[in-house]
């Protein structure tokens, strides 16, 4: 790595001595500075592969622009109106694609093609809060590294904006580098992102064995009656994260909270019982995400037996996750194989068949399968139809399906079939519905329950598929 900037800039004498002391920090272990947990060195030794798939992506997508650097800004600390205060920053996703930093504002990087690539780096003087630490790990040395005082700075040290292409949130750049997130570089990049590199799939493993174990304290705590509110800090305790710290915000519902399918309170009571519980809870470890959803019962042989039957489906569909099989198919086979279960405990009367064209099996499925899971909870390009563009339209009648590609080795997923008793999607079956279709006894019974949801995070392989999710629980 290279200090250029310290010269470039003539910063004083003892910033150059700070910076070779920095030097005698980076054979440490990498750190995921958020959380304080180390990476595994499986992820540092694959790193110079992602890094050169990277650059290999990147040459392609400049040469589509006619572009000759990619300029990929942190982005900027945003505050709420008339006041001091921040909101959360979340990092620029293409920013954290290169590197493991998801705390560093008014960062740059610069990526020339046959060159290394240039992290320019804020290492501000700051006593109101800890400013990021000297840029230290297993990365560090395969870049040229700028240090800079002030956001101002990085402007001296990059490439005149009529040969860059900038991608980047609106208002996260200088105002003179406003990121101009060309369609043609981002469709480039953003169908490849589908395709996970060896560095990526260790992160994502790493970021579901957090995950497992913050859910593992949640069905204790479940079980011996916590409120929702005792569950989610026992979930946040034991993987070690604040809730700013959590890829998406944890959904825990009691009872029938559980048919809220994005619940967002989490209530400090303690409900007289506790008859369900779901739980719909990730885990970041380098910027990657983990998407994991359980569903438990403390009681009722029927309800249990349900989540049995929901289980059963969910793993028959992840092992249907192989190369060349189309999502949209897999998401219409999930309403068949969940049509079945309904039918099977007689919810439901008739054929799959007729309960998925006549969208009766919708009202107790709402949503979609499920969707791309990496750098975003909900990664991008779910419907690209290629590299050069184009969208994969969803089957009609399947308005919330978020992936509608073709699989293929690399990919990661998330698999989440559900059942739910939502009264607003139940009310229109009452009055299209023959008494003979459907056992609405069965579904008083089963509402206060709220509904069941099995999610696990699934990679696509040349062959079987790795099910992250049930190997972190295997190995807890
Ligand atoms: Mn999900």
């Amino acid at each position: 790595m290279t200090f250029c900037a310290l010269h470039q800039r003539g910063l004083g004498g003892r910033r150059q001595q700070q910076a070779a002391g920095m030097l005698n920090t980076l054979l440490r272990p990498t750190m995921d500075h958020a959380v304080q947990q180390p990476i595994s060195g499986a992820a540092s030794a694959l790193y110079p592969n992602h890094l050169s798939t990277l650059m290999q992506r990147t040459e392609e997508a400049l040469r589509r622009v006619g572009k000759r650097h990619l300029l990929i800004p942190s982005g900027v600390t945003k505050y709420q109106f008339l006041d001091d205060r921040p909101y959360p920053f979340q990092v620029n996703p293409h920013f954290k694609a290169w590197l493991p930093l998801t705390e560093h504002a008014d960062c740059w990087l610069v990526i020339t093609p046959g060159q290394k690539p240039h992290l320019i780096y804020l290492l501000a003087d700051d006593f109101w809060h800890l400013p990021p630490q000297a840029p230290e790990g297993y990365w560090v040395a395969h870049w040229q590294v700028s240090l800079i005082r002030t956001p101002d700075e990085a402007r001296a040290l990059l490439p005149p904006t009529a040969d860059c292409s900038i991608v980047g949130d609106a208002d996260a750049a200088l105002a003179d580098y406003l990121p101009d997130n060309a369609p043609a570089l981002l469709d480039y990049l953003h169908y490849h992102r589908a395709y996970k590199t060896a560095y990526e799939l260790s992160l994502l493993r790493a970021a579901s064995t957090r995950a497992v174990r913050g859910h593992r304290a949640a069905e204790a705590s479940f079980r011996s009656g916590g409120s929702e509110l005792d569950i989610h800090r026992a979930y946040l305790a034991a993987t070690g994260h604040n809730d700013l710290d959590l890829p998406y915000t944890n959904i825990v519902c009691l009872n029938e909270h559980c048919a809220t399918l994005h619940y967002q309170y989490q209530s400090p009571v303690k409900p007289e019982t506790s008859r369900s519980m779901l739980i719909d809870a990730g885990a970041s470890v380098a910027g990657y995400a983990a998407d994991i959803t359980r569903t438990f019962s403390n009681e009722d042989a029927l309800f249990s037996a349900l989540i049995r039957g929901v289980d059963e489906a969910q793993r028959a569909l992840v092992d249907r996750v192989r190369e060349g099989v189309d999502y949209r198919d897999l998401h219409v086979e999930c309403h068949h194989r969940l049509a079945d279960v309904l039918i099977d405990f007689g919810i439901l009367k008739g054929t799959a068949e007729a309960a998925v064209t006549e969208g009766i099996s919708a009202a107790f499925f709402p949503h979609g399968l499920g969707h791309l899971l990496g750098l975003q909870v909900h990664d991008v390009a779910g419907f690209a139809a290629s590299d050069q563009g184009g969208r994969i339209e969803r089957p009609e009648g399947h308005p919330f399906l978020r992936l509608t590609r073709t699989l293929s080795a690399g990919m990661v997923m998330t698999i989440e079939p559900g059942i739910y008793f939502i009264e607003s999607l139940l009310a229109p079956l009452r009055s299209r519905l023959p008494e003979e279709r459907i056992n609405w006894s069965l579904i008083e019974h089963l509402k206060p329950f709220g509904g069941i949801r099995i999610e696990d995070d699934v990679v696509c392989t040349g062959s079987m598929p790795e099910n992250l999710t049930r190997d972190a629980f295997a190995a807890a």
